[in-house]
């Protein structure tokens, strides 16, 4: 069935079909809900049968500002009519002003472009370790990075080689070697492995996978200090929890912290392109030098062009206003849900993981779907809810009735 495509003409196929296509020709490396999207615009999508939904995953975070918000789409087709490539041999008009903003809204010196949210976290370790050797005075490959159970950085061989989930990680050794990990939330254990060869903590502020994960108050702080006492880089994974989901820009902020080095990507790229970053000071990201480290996509100019937008967004905090606002709603009525059913409600800002005493994530979630709302279950019994940040109040209100409807 090569070359046909009747949903470009704009005659949609049956889900059925397009879902039976996907399942005879794409990898199984996922088992999405029954949904076939074919449009979307702010917090709603519409299937190929015209059925609409309310996204409450909002693509992890990556559709923080909802689908094609206006402001965004009017950059990247400005940037359409004008360059989109040029690889980072030559230097373009959009790359210098992304970084001098993405480092002003982070509070630091310097920024280092790539794509995806693994590259990102890739990119920090590379830093980390090369700041070690050169900057610290590690013994050439001593360097520990520090990582937490229940992590999610991404799927590289690397970053998998540190994870604790057998899925993610099993069967894709040999592993690299150079982390510890330790149980999140515990400052004693973290004490434990602070010995002088750890270059890094890598940490993620609230653990997404996991199920929204909020770690003790004062973890952070408690990270920050030891980092500091040790002379070991703080590495905040904010991938899904920045740009605005937690309330905050940074959810480190939370908690007064300002770590080494964020890690940003997702709602970087304004859910048109994906864009990513390691922004840290100048001492830091000082380590590279040319033919180091790089990516031909990284730092493109129609990811600086939407980036720069999102930044511009983000400046006025009304983003984080907004979430910080209709989060606090959202956490008081699903914390008002029957404690026999739902038996923890974690999260912060418009971000939630809802733990089901009777239901699994899986069948709450095709529930829901059948009543209209997308989500998406983690571990077990647990679902997550990352609505985008511009959803109207009366629809996140809808959505959360869809979810009470389950447990009543
Ligand atoms: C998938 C999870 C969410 C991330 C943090 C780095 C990355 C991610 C904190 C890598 C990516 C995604 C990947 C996505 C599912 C999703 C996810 F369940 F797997 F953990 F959001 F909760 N750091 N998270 O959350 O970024 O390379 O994907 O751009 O399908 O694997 P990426």
């Amino acid at each position: 069935m090569l070359g046909t495509s009747d949903t470009r003409a704009g005659q949609p196929r049956a889900a059925a079909q397009l879902r039976a296509q996907s399942a005879a020709h794409s990898a199984h490396n996922y088992h999405p809900l029954p949904v076939v999207i074919s449009e979307a615009e702010s917090a709603w999508v519409t299937d190929v049968d015209g059925r609409r939904y309310l996204d409450m995953l909002a693509a992890y975070s990556a559709i923080n500002f909802g689908h094609r918000h206006p402001r965004i789409v009017a950059a990247a087709q400005r940037q359409l009519e004008r360059v989109t490539l040029v690889s980072r041999a030559f230097e373009h008009d959009q790359f210098g002003p992304f970084c001098a903003e993405l480092a002003e809204l982070a509070g630091m010196e310097m920024v280092l472009p790539m794509n995806t949210g693994a590259e990102a976290v890739e990119t920090a370790i590379k830093t980390a370790r090369k700041w070690g050797y050169e900057v610290k005075g590690v013994p050439d490959g001593e360097a520990v990075i520090v990582v937490f159970d229940g992590n999610f950085h991404g799927r590289t061989t690397t970053i998998v080689s540190f994870s604790t989930d057998p899925d993610a990680r099993d069967g894709f050794g040999p592993y690299t070697p150079g982390f510890r990990v330790v149980p999140y939330g515990d400052l004693d254990a973290l004490a434990a492995v602070m010995g002088e060869n750890v270059v890094a903590v890598l940490v993620e502020p609230i653990q997404g996978e996991a199920g929204v994960l909020v770690p003790p108050p004062g973890f952070l702080a408690g990270v920050r200090d030891q980092c500091t006492a040790h002379g070991a880089l703080m590495i905040a994974d904010e991938i899904q929890s920045g740009l605005g989901r937690t309330g905050a820009t940074f959810a480190c902020e939370h908690e007064d912290v300002v770590p080494d080095m964020y890690i940003l990507g997702k709602a970087l790229g304004g859910g048109i392109v994906p864009v990513s970053a390691v922004v840290s000071a100048a001492a830091v990201l000082g380590v590279f030098k040319p033919g180091q480290h790089g990516s031909t996509f990284g730092g493109n100019p129609l990811a600086c062009a939407v980036a720069r937008e999102v930044i511009a967004m983000l400046a006025t905090g009304e983003y984080q206003e907004r979430s910080a606002k209709l989060g606090a709603h959202l956490h008081d009525r699903l914390n008002a849900l029957p404690g026999d059913k739902v038996s923890e409600v974690r999260g912060r800002g418009l971000w939630a993981g809802i733990e089901f005493a009777q239901l699994s994530g899986r069948a709450a979630c095709e529930q829901l779907a059948d009543r209209g709302v997308l989500a998406k279950d983690t571990h077990g019994s647990t679902i997550r809810l990352a609505p985008p940040l511009v959803i109207a109040e009366e629809d996140l209100d809808w959505g959360i009735d869809q979810v009470e409807a389950l447990v009543r």
